[in-house]
């Protein structure tokens, strides 16, 4: 879990957004959504998001509808948008493209099998 620094922080270097709003506690037995990159670290250029999605006691969850958005933290930039791969293992490898470096937000969204909807977002660094 991110300290409350932590989120002061964020929320300053995203001072040109809306304050995001509170972060509900998730339910204990809550799927899990992990986002990795590839390249590691995020460089500019065409990429792939490695999207894990488990059960709270992890076993894998295939199946699942993923739409990703990409924003950076400043105006003027189109959104990125992808989604729609298959999984293996419950992992999901969505091609992606950094179309800029600098500070990224990414947005998943994960639409499960029995129709539970998870929201994630991620703050991301992407080199130039
Ligand atoms: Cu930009």
């Amino acid at each position: 879990m991110p300290t409350l620094l932590t989120l002061l922080l964020l929320l300053t270097l995203v001072g040109c957004r809306e304050p995001a709003p509170p972060t509900p506690t998730p339910a204990p037995d809550a799927p899990r959504l992990r986002l990795a990159v590839d390249p590691d670290p995020a460089a500019v250029g065409d990429a792939a998001l490695l999207i894990t999605l488990t059960t709270f006691d992890g076993q894998p969850i295939d199946g699942a509808q993923i739409t990703v958005r990409g924003d950076m933290n400043h105006a003027g930039m189109q959104p990125v948008l992808s989604g729609g791969a298959e999984s293996e293992n419950g992992v999901y490898r969505v091609p992606f493209r950094w179309t800029m470096g600098g500070d990224w937000i990414v947005t998943i969204t994960a639409v499960l099998p029995d129709g539970r909807q998870i929201v994630k977002t991620v703050d991301l660094a992407v080199r130039s």
